[in-house]
């Protein structure tokens, strides 16, 4: 196959392309670097240093003998990718290139509607470029389990329910409702997604993905080869904050009562799951909806978790419920359905406990480098600020 992977220089961008270029496929990365940028605006940065992209694909060539190309630009200047896709010509694009912190598209008027331009247009550019250029290019677009937010029902894995409104029975969009204008951003994906797939009769998977922890994939042997890797209160997700604040002695920060839920996976999960879906791509003209986590926990079994891993790896670790800086559910129902995935055979190979140990230890190395960003690490961004 040849990918296009727009956003290959982020968290799960990479790992991909090494990846898909280890077994065989041809890559083509593509990203603006708007997350370097953004993570350095909020004073922090990634807890492994990372390379400059020329250097990433020079090191994946010289230590895992692959080739990937790589070329800097913004997805929502069409032009550019639309060159993009005419001359590589795409089996499959990954759509990755969005603003992805909830936080981040909190901070105020002007964080919301990059989020919502950035991701919205990213997007639709996609797809009517993939419309015009050859409808047939598999998109595989990253959506969020937060599209959905926490109903009190079980949440399908379809594009649509059955619904009675007012005694009458429809077939509707499977409902959504966000906890941030970057969860609000995915909706309006989906949405577009579901429509354009309609209209202009285009093969996409829309991908409903939890939160991801971890350091490590397979191809991640050496330090050069690591992929981003963010724990302030913008950009690290819970986890991965938890493994951080374990390290620099800080209590960990369950958010209000702590009773949140969500479906979570590791990095190396996340990523063969990936590659199966593109391997396994949906029938012609099909809009495939997948939810893509492994293990259901709420934010205070997290923090036990970690806890008791860090003291495992001799760590004096704590736990302080902060005020929530989020407008969310604390206590609620949560029972996500998962058919796809595991009708491709998919089987998680890692789980939380034993992933976190690994995070902490492959993390502990780094400590100095930790402490440098430590002020970014308290909740400062508040929802209703
Ligand atoms: P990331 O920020 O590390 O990666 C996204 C990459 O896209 C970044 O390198 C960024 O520079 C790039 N980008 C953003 N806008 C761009 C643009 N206009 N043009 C070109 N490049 C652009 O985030 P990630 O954690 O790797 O997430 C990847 C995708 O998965 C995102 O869409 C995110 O919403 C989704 N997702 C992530 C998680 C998670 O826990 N990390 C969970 C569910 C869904
Ligand atoms: N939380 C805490 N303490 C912390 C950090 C977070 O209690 O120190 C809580 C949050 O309040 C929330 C939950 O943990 O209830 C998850 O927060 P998160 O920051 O790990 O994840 P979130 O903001 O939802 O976003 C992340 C990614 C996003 C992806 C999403 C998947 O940044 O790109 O879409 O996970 S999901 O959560 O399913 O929407």
């Amino acid at each position: 196959m040849k990918v296009l992977v727009l956003g290959a220089d982020g968290y799960l961008g990479w790992p991909l392309s090494l990846r898909l270029a280890i077994k065989g496929h041809e890559v083509m990365g593509i990203d603006n670097l708007a997350t370097r940028r953004a993570v350095e605006e909020i004073g922090s940065n990634s807890a492994f240093p990372l390379p400059s992209p020329q250097e990433r694909v020079k090191e994946a060539k010289r230590i895992l003998g692959v080739n990937i190309d790589f070329s800097i630009g913004d997805i929502t200047n069409k032009e550019f990718l639309r060159e993009a896709i005419k001359s590589y010509k795409p089996d499959a694009v990954v759509h990755f290139a969005e603003q992805r912190s909830a936080p981040y598209s909190m901070k105020d008027l002007d964080h919301a509607v990059y989020t919502v331009r950035n991701n919205l247009e990213s997007t639709l550019n996609l797809i009517y470029l993939v419309k015009d250029i050859d409808p047939s290019i598999h998109i595989l677009k990253m959506g969020t389990m937060g599209e959905y937010g926490t109903p009190n029902f079980d949440i399908p894995e379809s594009p649509f329910v059955d619904a009675i409104v007012n005694g009458k029975n429809d077939k509707i969009f499977t409902p959504r409702w966000g906890g941030s204008v970057y969860h609000m951003s995915k909706i309006f994906d989906s949405y577009f997604l579901a429509y354009f797939n309609r209209i202009f009769n285009l093969t996409i998977t829309d991908i409903m993905q939890g939160p991801v922890y971890g350091t490590r994939t397979s191809e991640i042997v050496e330090e050069s080869l690591r992929t981003r890797f963010d724990f302030d209160e913008t950009w690290g997700t819970v986890v991965n904050r938890f493994c951080v604040e374990a390290i620099l002695g800080i209590p960990l920060t369950p958010y209000g009562k702590g009773g949140q839920t969500r479906g979570f996976l590791s990095l190396e999960d996340s990523i063969n799951a990936l590659t199966l879906l593109l391997e396994n791509p949906p029938k012609r003209e099909e809009y495939r909806v997948v939810n893509q986590f492994m293990e259901i926990y709420s934010i205070n079994e997290i923090a036990e978790i970690v806890k008791r891993a860090g003291e495992d790896l001799g760590l004096d670790v704590t736990i302080n419920h902060v005020e929530n800086p989020r407008v969310e559910a604390e206590e609620h129902y949560y029972n996500p359905e998962r058919k796809v995935l595991p009708a491709l055979g998919y089987k998680p190979k890692k789980n939380l406990a034993e992933e976190v140990k690994i995070m902490i230890e492959d993390l502990i190395p780094y400590k100095e480098r930790l402490e440098r960003y430590k002020t970014a690490i308290m909740p400062k961004t508040k929802w209703k600020s």
